[in-house]
């Protein structure tokens, strides 16, 4: 990781505290703050008691199997299947004719529901369908699709006959699929001929085509039909529509018998170094992680529709819109479209359309609503709205207000959820009904969590100290490992303070009520608009460009995504910056990574600040960017490119 700065700067601006009123305080589900003692001196059996409510064809000898930290293994030799867990449960309880998925497309008038019956049934015609292609147990699929109903009928086909499943955002280029096809080694990838953004009709083919190139292990590919192209050429031995896939197929299929220790499904996400990580995540313990945290953290009743905005590329989309809510049968909404198409009231129009009750999206969106103004969502009826969730990076207390007001009428508890692709689980939280609100703050920990805040050399730090988040014990829906990549696993999570330990790679504070306030990451990874981005991914990106010697990227402060990337640039010799060069370097990148990794600027320098064994100081650059003073610069080989930097950004 980055070289770790002795200190984390937070701010300690104090803020209004928010009790839940009383009379919500008593309608809670879970309103004994009690549990957190429980849960903190049993927390096996805690975890067991929730492990409980899923159905599995055998139970496990063992909750927790932690004698080879960091390898855990929850409910060791328990067998199930999330698929089975997800929909024929809840038919079996008479929920057949419940809507499962609710799915609004972009263009105003398209939309499809779906009951458990139905959902039942798609995914079961898909399964077989996976399995005639040749896909079985142990088989990773990757997900290559804009957010159509098939990405998470998708996601519960593979889960329904053992087969991993690995969803690369559509966002990204065909490199950054090649990249994470070749290190799945998946055989069959599931894309789109296309899709909607803001009424325009964009390619998706295309992309997966050209990544089709450097994928060799791809023996199959399914497309499913958006857009209506005709201009496709096939490769028949290879290609097939999911449409013509699905047709015959039966409406029955037997779910897999699981080990609880089976993986379910690969994210990668964005590291220190340029090569993403495959986080594997297992069937047992993530179901059970993500089954009883959504429960809780939203306080979900069997009539609520819910809703999370984030698309299933992400891990949010996986836990919070696909797996938490469909294992407690609750209905969920899944959306195709922008917050601005066609109006900026979209968001609001899709809340009055289907009433509903529960929202949780990210504060990049909730900055932007607020740009926007609240004629948008005074226009549409939101009195159906109980309850509000925050996601993917700290939300500012202003934004936390105007989401209060403007959205919850007043009326709605916010919260504000800390966690990670890693995690697997919201992890910091407030329980609504239990815990008083401080608007910036996750709260604190969900039932037996412990997360603490640690200095550099590893003791943990008194109360509003700034320092390392660190997780001081397993939870079920950890992430297992890092795919083919154990060593690596090891050292990013478990190696900073000891094997036990996860560090989490955020800076944070606990304060004097025990509250965590998270001030974001302390590596190099960005958080754009809630993205994880790698700064090295981008600067590789940038030297692969022939004009380019040496680039540095670093986050700048962004009122309305938080953060976007800038890239500082040495140029090969002879060469000088222009506005085209820069227009030309920032399209590179965005071919390499994907349009959300287009850098925001381009620098053009002759030098940047180096250490005297030639290490680029990001800390300063980024400092500079921050608009704060660069700090100790004597450690500088060239400390005087500073001063002439500072001029350049200011
Ligand atoms: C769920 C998700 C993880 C990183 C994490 C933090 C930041 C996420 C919050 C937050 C402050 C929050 N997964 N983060 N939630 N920071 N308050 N409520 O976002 O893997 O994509 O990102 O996001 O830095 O480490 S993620």
């Amino acid at each position: 990781m980055a070289e770790k700065e002795s200190h984390i700067e937070t701010s300690m601006e104090e803020t209004k505290k928010y009790s839940p009123p009383e009379e919500f305080k008593k309608k809670a589900n879970m309103n004994d703050p009690g549990i957190y003692k429980y849960a903190e001196e049993n927390y096996e059996e805690f975890w067991a008691g929730h492990a409980e409510n899923l159905e599995w064809y055998k139970k496990w000898d063992k909750v927790l199997d932690w004698e080879n930290p960091p390898f855990a293994k929850w409910f060791v030799n328990g067998k199930i299947n999330a698929s089975y867990n997800c929909i024929d449960r809840h038919i079996k309880d008479g929920k057949g004719d419940k809507v499962a998925l609710i799915w609004e497309g972009e263009p105003i008038d398209e939309s499809t529901k779906y009951t458990f019956n139905e959902l039942k049934e798609e995914v079961c015609k898909f399964a077989n369908g996976l399995k005639e292609l040749g896909v079985g147990k142990g088989d990773v699929v990757t997900f290559y699709l804009p957010m159509v109903p098939e990405l998470a009928i998708g996601l519960l086909a593979c889960a329904r006959i053992g087969a991993p499943h690995s969803v690369v955002f559509g966002g990204f280029s065909p490199t950054a699929l090649a990249d994470r096809v070749h290190d799945s080694e998946s055989k069959v990838l599931v894309t789109a001929d296309g899709y909607y953004r803001r009424g325009k009709k964009l390619n998706m083919w295309e992309n997966a085509l050209e990544s089709l190139e450097s994928t060799p292990t791809v023996e199959k590919v399914v497309i499913v039909d958006r857009m209506g192209r005709k201009d496709l050429e096939l490769d028949d031995s290879r290609d097939v529509y999911y449409h013509k896939l699905v047709a015959e197929q039966s409406t029955e299929c037997e779910p897999e018998q699981m080990d609880a220790e089976d993986m379910l499904f690969l994210m990668y996400t964005s590291g220190t170094t340029g090569k993403p990580k495959g986080v594997l995540h297992t069937t047992g313990g993530y179901l059970t992680g993500t089954m009883t945290t959504f429960k809780w953290v939203f306080d979900i009743k069997d009539e609520d529709i819910y809703w999370c905005t984030a698309d299933i590329g992400w891990i949010t989309g996986h836990s919070y819109l696909v797996y938490g809510p469909l294992a407690n049968g609750t209905t969920t909404i899944m959306f195709e479209g922008s917050p601005d198409y066609p109006d900026k009231d979209r968001f609001w129009k899709i809340v009055e359309k289907y009433k509903v009750t529960v929202l949780y999206t990210a504060p990049t969106a909730i900055r932007l609503f607020m740009k926007w103004g609240r004629e948008y969502p005074d226009r549409c009826d939101l009195s159906t709205l109980r309850l509000l969730g925050s996601v993917g990076e700290p939300i500012n207390p202003k934004a936390w207000e105007w989401y209060h007001k403007v959205i919850g009428d007043s009326r709605c508890p916010i919260v504000d959820t800390w966690w990670q692709t890693e995690t697997g689980m919201i992890l910091i939280t407030p329980l609504p009904g239990i815990t008083d609100l401080k608007p910036g703050s996750a709260t604190r920990p969900f039932p037996g969590i412990q997360a603490d805040i640690f200095d550099a050399g590893g003791s943990p730090l008194e109360p509003n100290q700034g320092g390392y988040l660190v997780l001081k014990r397993p939870w079920p829906s950890m992430l297992r490992t890092l795919y083919k990549n154990p060593e690596r696993f090891k050292k990013t999570y478990w190696s900073e303070y000891g094997i036990n330990i996860y560090f989490a790679g955020d800076g944070a504070r606990k304060d004097e009520d025990g509250y965590f306030w998270v001030v974001g990451r302390i590596d190099d990874v960005l958080n754009v608009a809630g993205h994880r981005l790698s700064t090295m991914e981008m600067e590789s990106a940038l030297v692969d460009h022939p004009a380019v010697a040496e680039a540095a990227v670093v986050g700048r402060p962004d009122d309305l995504k938080g953060h976007v990337p800038v890239a500082y640039v040495i140029l090969e010799g002879g060469r000088t910056g222009s506005d085209e060069l820069a227009k030309e370097l920032i399209g590179h990148v965005g071919k390499i990574i994907g349009p959300i990794g287009r850098p925001a600027g381009v620098y053009f320098s002759e030098d940047l600040p180096k250490t005297r064994s030639g290490k680029i100081m990001r800390r300063i650059l980024k400092r500079l960017e921050a608009g704060e003073e660069p700090g100790d610069t004597s450690t500088l080989r060239n400390p005087e490119i500073v001063e002439e930097l500072k001029n350049r950004v200011q």
